[in-house]
């Protein structure tokens, strides 16, 4: 065996101009990481260069994926390519798989400096799917955009990058390896961990284990069915929920992660969420539960397949928050909502005098605020929730708050639900996706539809469709000053607000790794009207947006191509 250390090279390269994360790390077709000279060494390196040097050497981070195509191949170079930029010890995932509250548990156990997620969340995965990057600051979360903009400026003007070719590594086995390189003193690390265990733990300290026991495998259980949709949450609701919890082994299905998610779309929501959807309409289960590729977005739903709006999923653990005993321990410092998310949750915030952040889309508008101490729950109408124990979305801590608000109230999802609307009004809400327009009708769009608004005439002016009528209150593209450090954040989405609150927002998507996608988002609340059907109630909207942007006209669709 050769014990020589091992060799590090420096290559040369040129930059592409195309690297800029979106509203989710960099996210593009598997294909143009595998077919491009050097895509991925550039993205990675230009990540490690954005890092201060004192910080980086001798540093630990973090690296895994949602175990999609191209996953392991992807680690592999991050391996090389980290222990050439002088990171002392990476921690990985068992196989290299890792969900992303997984990811920012194990970032923040370790006091990492950072991590690097690999994942295109919701996309779907195989050889003709998507491929993404994240970057995980020290606190946990998606870097800011202050950083996420150095890396993409270094990509721009990349010329070379560094790598250990010689090295190897084996993620099959859980431990630790060592590794001599020439000109280091001490050998670098790899850590081979089960990141299972450690977020179960976390997990542990969150929720009462013993109460939900009880109630999932204990006398008079409640029937729950959660769909891991092929993607990395499987082995993490097996252990969890099955081996832990107690729940029969048909609570858990689609629980093997595959490289293509089974050929599926793994985003949990009614249309793609079809196994689960199909299982509970029979009545069999009074709880289900649906996660996406990286585990950070949940779709709840009640007996008979009962939708929970992930707006009002929010808004229901905030109305509930002290059913969680980690609440009952830390109190509530604040509730924030990603922008489009419906009102809902303001509702709640007013009525318990808690602060209420209204933030641009994206989870890791969040981190900043947890960090300050400013925030404990936050959602976003994408079927993300999340606490302050981690800095991402949570797809299994909301189930578990769900649950946990189950047994404490001893009562069904529906029924949680209505009394909360009888309580506190109910906000109809849809978001219409239409996704692979051609990008230059999608920007002429908002861009006409900005110039629009901005006429002093607009505001005042009054829309009506059948017996409803809508007057403009305020008009703009909404702007985000963060209150911790200051930063604005512009060019969020058009936001129509009417007098009655209503809303109609128009967003470009940012998370697409080719083409463009135009979201329209409906938000309509109604004190009395509680118990209707959403795209009923919404129709007046949705004929006002449509009318308003021409958007079927300029680019050619007869309706969405997803609603939410
Ligand atoms: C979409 C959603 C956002 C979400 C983002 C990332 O962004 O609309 O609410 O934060 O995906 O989600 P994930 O972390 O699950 O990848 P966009 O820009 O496509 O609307």
């Amino acid at each position: 065996m050769d014990n020589s250390p091992l060799q590090v090279v420096t290559v040369p390269t040129a930059p592409y101009p195309d690297q800029r994360p979106g509203t989710s790390g960099l996210r593009k077709k598997v294909y143009v990481f595998q077919s491009r000279r050097n895509y991925l060494h550039n993205f990675i390196q230009s990540i490690f260069s954005s890092i201060d040097l004192r910080d980086r050497q001798g540093s630990t981070m973090v690296v895994g994926g949602d175990g999609r195509f191209f996953n392991q191949a992807a680690i592999e170079v991050i391996v090389q390519m980290a222990a050439a930029n002088g990171v002392g010890r990476l921690v990985i995932g068992h196989h290299g798989i890792m969900s992303t509250p997984a990811i920012s548990c194990v970032i923040r156990k370790y006091k990492a400096i950072g991590g690097i997620i690999l994942t295109a969340s919701h996309n779907p995965g195989g050889p003709d799917g998507d491929f993404g990057i994240v970057f995980d600051t020290a606190n946990g979360g998606p870097a800011k955009e202050a950083v996420t903009n150095k890396i993409f400026q270094i990509s721009r003007t990349i010329e070379k990058f560094a790598l250990c070719p010689g090295l190897r590594v084996d993620l099959t086995t859980v431990g630790r390896q060592m590794f001599d390189l020439e000109n280091k003193f001490k050998p670098f690390t790899v850590e081979i961990v089960d990141s299972v265990e450690s977020y179960a733990n976390l997990l542990r300290n969150i929720f009462d284990f013993a109460a939900l026991k009880e109630f999932l495998s204990g006398k008079n259980h409640i029937r729950i069915r959660l769909d891991a949709m092929h993607g990395v949450v499987g082995p993490y609701v097996k252990r969890i929920f099955c081996e832990e919890l107690g729940c029969p082994a048909n609570s858990a299905i689609n629980c093997v992660p595959l490289e293509d998610f089974g050929g599926q779309h793994p985003d949990p929501n009614l249309i793609h969420a079809v196994d689960l959807v199909d299982s509970m309409r029979d009545g069999q289960y009074d709880f289900g539960a649906a996660f996406d590729g990286d585990g950070d977005r949940n779709m709840i739903l009640g007996k008979h397949g009962f939708f929970v709006s992930p707006s009002d999923s929010v808004a229901v653990i905030a109305a509930n928050i002290f059913c969680i005993p980690y609440f009952q321990q830390t109190g509530v410092r604040g509730f924030a909502r990603s922008m489009p998310t419906s009102t809902a949750l303001d509702r709640v915030a007013k009525a318990t005098k808690i602060e209420l952040y209204e933030t641009p889309t994206g989870t890791k508008f969040f981190g900043n605020l947890m960090d300050a101490g400013l925030l404990s729950l936050c959602g976003e109408e994408s079927f993300g929730t999340g606490g302050d124990h981690i800095r991402e979305k949570d797809g299994l801590w909301a189930v578990l708050a769900w649950l946990s608000i189950l047994a404490a109230r001893r009562q069904s999802v529906e029924d949680v639900l209505r009394e909360h609307w009888l309580k506190y009004g109910r906000n109809y809400f849809t978001r219409f996706d239409y996704e692979d327009v051609e990008i230059d009708a999608a920007c002429e769009m908002m861009e006409d539809l900005e110039i629009m608004m901005a006429d002093k005439a607009f505001v005042k002016q009054r829309f009506a469709v059948g017996d409803k009528i809508y007057q403009v209150d305020k008009a703009d593209n909404f702007e985000y000053a963060d209150p911790v450090d200051g930063t604005i954040t512009r060019n969020q989405g058009l936001r129509i607000i009417f007098s009655d609150g209503s809303r109609i927002i128009y967003r470009l998507s940012g998370t697409r790794s080719e083409g463009a996608t135009v979201r329209i988002y409906l938000d309509s609340y109604e004190r009395e009207d509680i118990f209707q059907d959403t795209q009923v109630m919404l129709a007046p909207l949705a004929t006002i947006a449509l009318k308003i942007s021409q958007l079927h006209q300029r680019t050619d669709r007869s309706g969405p191509s997803v609603i939410t």
